[in-house]
């Protein structure tokens, strides 16, 4: 408590062990869902982490012996780092097939539930790690069922109207290990993220940085994923990284935190920490009204700027030729205009 009796709105998290990273980095702002504030974040599409919300209280016991005796006998797509690697880049397996050139650094399983614990119990330093990434469906068994239902749908459901979100898609079961990395990324849904069990960094960066954070092509397999390594960036190959201005969290059991569409995320597991839980809740976005307001967002920017790359790609066939005519378009024609994007 802070002298005039309000909670602060940070918290020491000085006892576990991140990653470091050569950036700045302010503070999410952390609000109790009470506070009127919380609804000025999530309408500007900002990140805020949310207390007391009781969205996923029921999973707040989920741990590894919970799971493993109550998720049933479903099938679970499990991670598995290659060459002993932490982080997780997500690819599409579809562009993946059609480009013999990609390299994934990680490969997918499919496993039970108690299968991937006892992996993870088996496992000794210096094998490599895993992390589990499922979408929650009809093979659950009925005490996990019974969590379920007891989230606090009449909350989320309010958020979803009164944001005029689409529908719910996904709520994505994540078990991560001790020091797993989910590189930078954004996605194309809303996300409220609930953190369940052991606590997560979250480093967020706003859609306007996207030239600071080059993204890999909308044709590559990892795409929507930044192409540059936080823990050793290449400053030649990406220059702008230098001015990219971060904001970060901690996440702990009970917290939700919005993550609006388009917005980068990059999300850690501490080294030192158990295993930790969380479960997304993905909503669909509704399109745009057909009046449009101007100046556009940076959202809208990137949507638009994805969209081209897709045209291209298709009138083109082949990717290669998407960049040697972006090229000729701007070369000599477009180069000193190009600052009005990037507002960093
Ligand atoms: C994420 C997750 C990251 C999978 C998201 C993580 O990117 O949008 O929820 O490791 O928790
Ligand atoms: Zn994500």
């Amino acid at each position: 408590m802070t002298p005039n009796g309000q909670q602060k709105s940070e918290r020491n998290f000085s006892s576990m062990k991140f990653r470091d990273y050569p950036l700045p980095l302010d503070d999410i702002p952390r609000l109790h869902v009470d506070d009127p504030d919380v609804s000025r974040y999530i309408a500007q599409t900002r990140p805020v982490v949310i207390t007391g919300t009781k969205l996923a209280e029921p999973a707040l016991k989920w741990d590894l012996d919970y799971l493993q005796e109550n998720i049933g006998s479903g099938m679970f797509n499990v991670f598995e780092a290659k060459d002993r690697g932490h982080k997780f880049m997500y690819y599409d397996p579809k562009k993946a097939q059609s480009n013999k050139d990609f390299k994934p650094q990680m490969q997918s399983m499919n496993m039970s539930f108690p299968d991937f614990v006892h992996r993870l119990r088996a496992s000794r330093p210096g094998d490599n790690r895993l992390y589990l990434q499922q979408a929650l469906n009809d093979t659950v068994g009925p005490a996990l069922v019974q969590d379920f239902v007891h989230f606090n749908w009449s909350w989320v459901t309010a958020q979803q109207r009164k944001y005029n979100w689409g529908p719910l898609t996904t709520n994505l079961l994540l078990a991560s290990m001790a020091g797993n990395v989910t590189p930078a990324h954004y996605d194309e849904q809303e996300n409220l993220f609930a953190q369940v069990q052991g606590y997560k960094r979250v480093i967020m960066f706003p859609p306007s940085q996207f030239g600071s954070l080059y993204p890999f092509p909308v044709n590559h397999p990892c795409d929507r994923q930044s192409q540059v390594d936080f823990e050793n960036p290449d400053y030649e190959k990406f220059p702008k990284f230098r001015i990219a201005k971060g904001l970060q969290t901690v996440v702990g059991p009970g917290d939700v935190i919005y993550i609006p569409m388009y917005w980068w995320h990059y999300i850690e597991s501490p080294i030192d920490g158990g295993e930790t839980i969380s479960v997304t809740f993905w909503y669909k976005t509704t399109p745009i009204s057909k009046t449009i307001s101007y100046p556009l967002s940076a959202q809208q920017k990137v949507c638009i700027m994805r969209n081209i790359e897709k045209m291209l790609g298709d009138a083109l066939k082949d990717p290669e030729e998407i960049g040697s005519l972006l090229h000729t378009l701007v070369q000599g024609r477009y180069e000193d205009s190009h600052k009005l994007m990037d507002q960093t």
